[in-house]
């Protein structure tokens, strides 16, 4: 079993804490292709970007309690790129990515990811700027400056075969659609919903147009993720993605979406048991800050 502290684990335990996650996401149990499809019986907990915010990630392990609750799984995304609000911050949003790395390898069967735009650009190579930075740089840096050149950069491959793994989305059998975003609706010709049932590796991830599509889009419409439920055959849709001030928002009549950056950060857990509705969903979404 791998378990970190707060501190930091040394370069060696943290390459293979991520090597050991990325397999166990290849072999997720609940994997079809490049999405996971969850069972009817249990409970998903779905979060929003979490952003190195590392408060909210202890407060959503206390909440699981995954030990004391098998059929309890757990899904995260982005979490990495800190946001940085002066040039003196330091993005250490690394730690938080090998924690949940290792939180994966103590619980395999209840941990899961969704691929998102931050982490496919550290897959990438593709330029994000906040505030005047290149966040993959600030990124690079901060695991550089923790492990040295030439352990930094292993450490950062390592992260890299991490990141490949995550699944692009996960399917409940109650007709929930778990993803960090959907393909702008002026997309749509370039968007592919059968690469989902595909069996899919790095190299599928890193080159997909759908894939950077579903993780970056922004523009919505209620006819528009109308026309997705129908194609992905749910009722509900939940995302990531677009910061919410109040951490959280129901829109478009089935688009629930959450952030977990900041100290408005939500969550939503809902039973995979029976049917839901989006507007009795919205009402479960809590706050870390109740979790003490
Ligand atoms: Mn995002």
């Amino acid at each position: 079993m791998i378990r970190f502290a707060r501190s930091q684990p040394s370069a060696t335990d943290a390459i293979e804490c991520l090597q050991k996650a990325a397999k166990l996401n290849w072999e997720d149990a609940y994997r079809h292709g490049c999405m996971l499809q969850m069972p009817n019986y249990g409970q998903l907990v779905m979060t929003g970007d979490l952003h190195g915010h590392f408060r909210n990630f202890d407060r959503l392990k206390k909440y699981a309690n995954l030990e004391r609750t098998p059929a309890r799984h757990v899904v995260l995304h982005e979490m990495v790129h800190k946001e940085l609000p002066t040039m003196q911050d330091v993005d250490d949003s690394h730690l938080l990515l090998v924690e949940c790395a290792a939180y994966k390898c103590e619980y395999p069967d209840q941990v899961h990811f969704l691929q998102s735009n931050h982490e496919l650009a550290q897959l990438t190579g593709y330029n994000i700027a906040k505030n005047g930075r290149i966040v993959i740089d600030a990124y690079n840096q901060h695991v550089i400056a923790t492990y040295g050149e030439r352990d930094g950069h292993a450490v950062l491959r390592a992260m890299e075969e991490f990141i490949a793994s995550f699944p692009l989305a996960i399917r409940t059998e109650n007709r929930v659609w778990l993803s960090h975003s959907l393909p702008d609706m002026h997309h749509m010709d370039e968007f592919d919903a059968d690469m989902f049932e595909r069996d899919c590796g790095r190299a599928d991830i890193e080159q997909s147009r759908t894939a950077f599509l579903l993780v970056w889009g922004r523009r919505h419409s209620t006819e528009h993720v109308q026309r997705l439920c129908e194609k992905f055959d749910v009722d509900v849709i939940m995302t990531g993605h677009q910061p919410q001030e109040m951490g959280s928002t129901l829109v478009f009549e089935r688009l629930i979406i959450l952030d977990s950056s900041h100290n408005h950060g939500s969550f939503l857990a809902f039973d995979l048991s029976r049917p839901v509705r989006a507007e009795d969903l919205f009402k479960r979404i809590r706050k870390f800050v109740e979790i003490v």
